[in-house]
């Protein structure tokens, strides 16, 4: 018979990867938004580079068995990873939160056959749905969710920052967001490799916005509790329907992956030779 400890050892490794946290750390220097990430992403959460095969062996996947998160075929394809792949970054101070990411794409589809607000996800987007405070309440859209959604467009239309959220007693609100809470960059080709590659970079205020959609949301501290799940829509010119979801099933918040504020985090460092 294995000694106690060891049997919590090997219970505690196998619950391991589905309820792995998403430690989201504090900036204590505001980035500039410019389009350029290098001045926070090494200090901010980031678990690597996603593509499709990564996401086919994550437990999120799992709860989707692929249904609706995948890349779509329109006869020509490149090979899966380079077909979509994305590293993504997040962290936050007393105000904001700080999105960006790093993306390799074929092509860059910002043509949506029926123009209208809201239907970012019939473009390449990067949307990140947070609830806060989480409540393991299941929730589509209600009180406390927030999906903030950027299109990979140069152009700062106010359509190209989407808010999606819900309110006491309301769900599925859609309206850009506020101006005044928001500031972004997409920089197209930033390696010159594609010109479907992007890096965004993107500030929201909490205040105007978690503060709006849910009544018993505080400023933040370390050791807070979000959801999230990355939706990132890459339509490659066909209709809706090509996207990973990351950390998460849809828009069920009780799907969305735990997150936590954490204090500040120092870059990685090398082993000196
Ligand atoms: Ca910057
Ligand atoms: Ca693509
Ligand atoms: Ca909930
Ligand atoms: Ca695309």
């Amino acid at each position: 018979m294995l000694p106690f400890a060891m049997c919590a050892i090997l219970l505690a490794a196998s619950a391991a990867p589905a309820d792995m946290n998403i430690n989201v750390p504090l900036l204590e220097t505001a980035p500039t938004i410019d389009g350029d990430l290098a001045e926070w992403k090494d200090r901010a959460h980031s678990d690597g580079v996603w593509d499709m095969r990564r996401i086919s062996e994550a437990s999120f996947y799992r709860l989707d068995r692929g249904a609706r998160n995948r890349l779509t075929d329109h006869g020509d394809e490149p090979h899966l990873e380079d077909d979509l792949r994305a590293r993504y970054y997040v962290a936050w101070d007393a105000q904001n939160f700080y999105f960006g990411a790093e993306v390799w794409d074929n092509v860059n589809d910002l043509d949506d056959p029926n123009p209208a607000d809201k239907r970012w996800y019939f473009k390449d987007a990067i949307c990140w749905f947070m609830e806060g405070p989480r409540d393991r309440a299941n929730e589509r859209f209600g009180q406390g969710d927030n999906a903030f959604c950027f299109v990979a467009d140069p152009q700062r239309t106010r359509q190209n920052a989407w808010w999606r959220h819900g309110a006491p007693g309301q769900s599925y609100m859609e309206e850009p967001i506020p101006q005044e809470a928001c500031d972004y960059v997409v920089q197209m080709d930033p390696w010159g490799r594609s010109a479907a590659d992007f890096i965004l970079e993107a500030r929201v205020e909490m205040a105007p916005t978690f503060g709006q959609s849910d009544p018993r949301w505080q400023p933040p501290q370390v050791g807070d509790e979000y959801g999230m799940e990355i939706v990132h829509t890459d339509p490659d010119g066909g209709a809706y329907g090509g996207h990973f979801m990351i950390y998460g099933n849809g828009d069920d918040d009780n799907t969305w992956g735990r997150m936590i504020l954490v204090g500040p985090r120092e870059p990685i460092g090398r082993l000196a030779e």
